[in-house]
């Protein structure tokens, strides 16, 4: 049974960035929910996939140093751990995991065809397709069942999971391993990220609710870690119920523990988090509010989705926010999704006559408080949403 909790206004398609000002702009409803049966978090209104994950898409996985290194690292261990003959990686954006493994040994699936395009010219097999179980027929009668499967950020976009997991479990072998890393509920509600819910994000997973849906599908958690990645993600391995190779670790039960502990597993740890956004929204604009009747010059650091969420669900503008700065290319000079606000490139001394800047990428703070170590020594600040509002 879905049970609401918290209602963040009618948003914007949260990767649109336009070319151009424009006064009207499609919205939705952003509306969360949580199911006391399945203990899954989702969104009420599913926009369709080929509206969100168009050839245009702009998100760009191996835009940050932190995200390079966590999937090289990555890929090291896959190579050590589980020596895969064959790879099949869903949601390949442009290729950041993809590019640490031989051609020969690597397959991608990635949607959005701009991106897709990054891996293809460097000669690598990919699928510009959406996951669906048709997909996985092709891919399994080209290539056979795959030894290693992983997906990060993706399997929670698609709003048929029973057929995200169904396909998985057809085309994965009977020894294989599957490898899922998302953002964790556990993190996001102790930060009091509500940022983490914008259109994509159609569910945000936690080990309960993981281990409760993959049963049917003769998959389960075989080890759960906890990475920094995103704000805090989860990576979870996993593998066919009936694979008794592979033993199960501690830290499964215990990740479980932890979150029914936090209480995941009720609706009123919601109702507590939908109250904290409220609280988050009024502090973050009186901060904005008051710097900005000193006649400060406030930026935004980082174009992200969650920002989206912000300037849309707190209402804010060009007036509070001057501008946007961020590095990729698809993103600059383009307006913030439904508050136009302009985002400019990024360049070394962009912060030189800015006062305050908030930081859009939180998630991304230790990488950036080390790249502005001169803004900061000049007396510059930075703001945060997370966990609470404030200036540091
Ligand atoms: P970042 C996206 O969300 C969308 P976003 C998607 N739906 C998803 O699931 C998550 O990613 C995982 C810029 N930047 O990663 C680059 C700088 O400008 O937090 C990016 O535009 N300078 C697929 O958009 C943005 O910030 C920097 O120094 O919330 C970061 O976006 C750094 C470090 C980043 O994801």
């Amino acid at each position: 049974m879905k049970k609401f909790f918290l209602d963040l206004g009618k948003q914007p398609l949260a990767n649109n960035f336009s070319k151009k000002f424009k006064k009207k702009q499609t919205k939705y409803n952003l509306k969360l929910y949580f199911d006391t049966k399945s203990k899954l978090v989702s969104i009420s209104k599913r926009i369709p996939s080929k509206v969100m994950f168009n050839d245009e898409y702009p998100y760009r996985s191996s835009m940050s140093k932190t995200m390079q290194k966590s999937f090289n690292e990555l890929s090291k261990k896959i190579k050590k751990k589980f020596k895969p003959r064959l790879i099949l990686e869903i949601g390949s954006n442009d290729g950041v995991l993809i590019k640490n493994f031989q051609k020969k040994s690597v397959i991608g699936v990635e949607p959005c065809k701009n991106l897709a395009q990054f891996t293809i010219k460097k000669g690598f097999k990919i699928y510009d397709s959406y996951w669906t179980r048709k997909l996985s027929k092709k891919i399994k009668y080209n290539h056979g069942e795959f030894d290693l499967i992983y997906s990060a950020n993706t399997l929670t976009h698609i709003s048929n999971l029973k057929d995200v997991f169904s396909s998985i479990s057809y085309i994965l072998s009977d020894n294989g391993v599957l490898i899922v890393e998302d953002p964790s509920l556990l993190e996001c509600i102790k930060k009091n990220s509500y940022d983490q819910f914008y259109n994509e994000h159609i569910y945000l997973f936690s080990a309960i609710s993981v281990s409760l849906f993959l049963k049917p599908f003769n998959l389960e958690i075989f080890d759960i870690k906890n990475l920094d990645i995103h704000g805090g993600s989860l990576r979870y391995y996993i593998k066919k119920v009936t694979n008794k190779k592979l033993t199960i670790s501690n830290n499964v039960s215990k990740q479980i523990k932890k979150e029914k502990k936090f209480g995941l597993n009720k609706l009123s740890t919601y109702k507590k988090f939908a109250n904290k956004a409220y609280v988050s929204k009024n502090k973050l604009l009186k901060i904005l509010n008051k710097l900005k009747n000193e006649n400060k010059k406030i930026i935004g650091y980082g174009a992200t989705a969650k920002a989206v969420t912000i300037l849309n669900f707190c209402n804010i503008d060009c007036h509070l926010i001057q501008n946007f700065v961020d590095t990729t290319p698809e993103k600059i000079n383009r307006y913030m999704p439904g508050k136009n606000i302009k985002i400019i490139k990024y360049q070394p001394d962009i912060l030189k006559n800015v006062d305050y800047a908030f930081l859009g990428a939180w998630n991304f703070k230790k990488e950036i408080l080390l790249k502005e170590k001169k803004f900061l020594k000049k007396g510059g600040k930075f703001i945060t949403h997370i966990p609470l509002p404030r200036i540091f």
